[in-house]
């Protein structure tokens, strides 16, 4: 699956503001509105609970050629069949996930700093998260790594693979944050926490191409 060069919103379902029995439905209304790859991020579930939703939500995603990412975990990726995986900083490497899901699955970084994000680009990501921008309720107990350097790693990897910052992003602080340079996002609660998830993805989508 490739990952469309247009790609500008980028929508995580977290089951810490969706419970499951909401969660497919939520993904839909997230993809309704636009999103162009959706993740699942699930902290502490079980894995039944977790292979059964994933399966599902790679139906779903593969129905609306929407590239379905799985947070963390590569034997569930491998399981549910997704066509792509989402690493942090600590969660192995990009080849070792290559080899174990096959060379055409997407592969994500998350990044923190400047020297992060260049080395994801280096190590053969196909995209990354730049973030958090803004501490978050949603990453707790991390800082937030503010907008000076998002314009220098939109000059040195977004030329060759998408740059999604993320963190704490609103609509509140979207034109700061395209005004720092992002020209992708990443934004979880407040999407997730909204009463009609498929508008205000729109919402947030018009703004990013304003
Ligand atoms: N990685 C860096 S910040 C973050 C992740 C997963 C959470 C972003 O969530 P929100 O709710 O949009 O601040
Ligand atoms: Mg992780």
């Amino acid at each position: 699956m490739t990952l469309s060069p247009d790609a500008l919103l980028y929508g995580i379902l977290d089951l810490g503001y969706v419970e499951r029995e909401r969660s497919v439905e939520v993904a839909e209304q997230l993809i309704l509105g636009g999103v162009s790859l959706l993740q699942l991020r699930a902290k502490g579930h079980d894995p039944e609970t977790l292979l059964n939703l994933a399966k599902e939500l790679t139906t779903l995603c593969s129905k609306h050629h929407v590239p379905f990412i799985v947070n963390d975990h590569v034997q569930l990726a491998k399981d549910c069949g997704a066509p792509g995986l989402h690493l942090g900083q600590d969660d192995g490497s990009l080849d070792e996930a290559r080899s174990i899901l096959g060379q055409h699955v997407l592969v994500g970084r998350s990044t923190h700093s400047v020297a992060q994000a260049q080395a994801a680009l280096a190590e053969g990501a196909d995209y990354i998260g730049f973030g958090p921008l803004f501490p978050t309720p949603t990453k707790k107990g991390r800082p937030g790594i503010g907008l000076e350097n998002i314009d220098i790693v939109e000059e040195t990897v977004g030329y060759a693979i998408p740059v999604f910052c993320i963190g704490g992003i609103k609509p509140s602080n979207l034109a700061e944050v395209k005004a720092a340079g992002a020209k992708r996002v990443v934004i979880v609660s407040h999407l997730l926490k909204t009463a009609d998830v498929a508008a205000e993805t729109r919402n947030i989508l018009k703004q990013l191409s304003l």
